[in-house]
């Protein structure tokens, strides 16, 4: 495996385990009729035998090749290593989507070293999608450049919006509210991941989720900011990568509103009378 840079044979391993996880991924999104699928605290909070079966492989690879480092997945939690690197993975990101027959999923894979992402890919099998994000290396969407959109604004784009049973209900609708009274126009597909990595390809203008874990997103923002956007510090001072936190980013142009609305939306009780 020859290797330019430090990460380039953690690049090398990971674009193979997504593309590994995403056949194993589709494998069973083929025939849902046999999917075994339960509930983690609530209905809207879903976790099928694909999650499971796809992070055990993940890990399984990553550490058949790097034993020492550490790895944090959204259903086996956070293993420790001491090499220094964390492989941060969401075997399958839009569950509801999955579960429901929807293409709207995706599998997002992020490597720290330290305290910072210096990879990040996100893999939509059912388009076939592969963005990646190399720290000081670059965006790429199935292998060509991509870069924000630098002309969208709120009015005139399209503004990913998470909601989940995590954020008060208000907090959402005061939001959706005052982005709908500014022009604007949201779309939720139930992945972070996809539609922060849409963000980086300049499909979206920005997304924002009051609450997000650190596996929906850390590829995606390492992609925004490699692609020429703005992001917002993770998981934030009053968050950790276990507890997660708020996440917005967004084209540079459409940061100042976007965070308008966003402060408005936290102190303004008479957006929704
Ligand atoms: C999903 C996130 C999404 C959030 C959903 C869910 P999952 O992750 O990507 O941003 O709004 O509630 O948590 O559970 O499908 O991996």
């Amino acid at each position: 495996m020859h290797c330019e840079f430090p990460d380039d044979s953690r690049f090398v391993l990971a674009r193979g385990i997504i593309l590994e996880a995403a056949e194993t991924a589709l494998s069973y999104f083929s025939d849902l009729s046999k999917l075994a699928t339960g509930e983690k605290l609530n209905g809207q909070d879903v976790v099928s035998e694909a999650d499971k079966a796809v992070e055990a492989m993940i890990r399984a690879r990553i550490a058949a090749t790097f034993p020492d480092d550490g790895v944090l997945g959204e259903e086996e939690g956070l293993l420790e290593g001491p090499s220094g690197y964390l492989w941060v993975v969401d075997p399958i990101d839009g569950t509801s989507c999955f579960v429901h027959g929807i293409d709207q999923w995706c599998i997002s894979i992020a490597v720290m070293r330290g305290d910072g992402a210096v990879l990040g890919l996100i893999c939509q099998p059912t388009t076939g999608d592969l963005f990646v994000a190399r720290k000081d290396g670059g965006a790429f969407l199935n292998g060509k450049p991509m870069r924000v959109d630098g002309k969208t604004a709120i009015a005139t784009g399209l503004l990913g919006v998470g909601a989940n049973f995590r954020i008060p209900v208000k907090q959402v609708s005061r939001f959706i509210h005052l982005l709908l009274e500014a022009g604007g126009m949201f779309i939720r597909n139930g992945s972070g991941a996809l539609m922060l990595a849409e963000v980086a390809c300049g499909r979206l203008a920005g997304y924002y989720e009051p609450h997000i874990n650190a596996w929906d997103c850390m590829a995606g923002l390492l992609m925004i900011r490699e692609a020429g956007g703005w992001t917002e510090d993770f998981p934030g001072k009053n968050g950790t990568l276990l507890t997660g936190g708020p996440v917005i980013a967004a084209a540079s142009q459409v940061r100042d509103e976007l965070l308008q609305l966003i402060d408005r939306s936290l102190q303004d009780e008479r957006a929704i009378a």
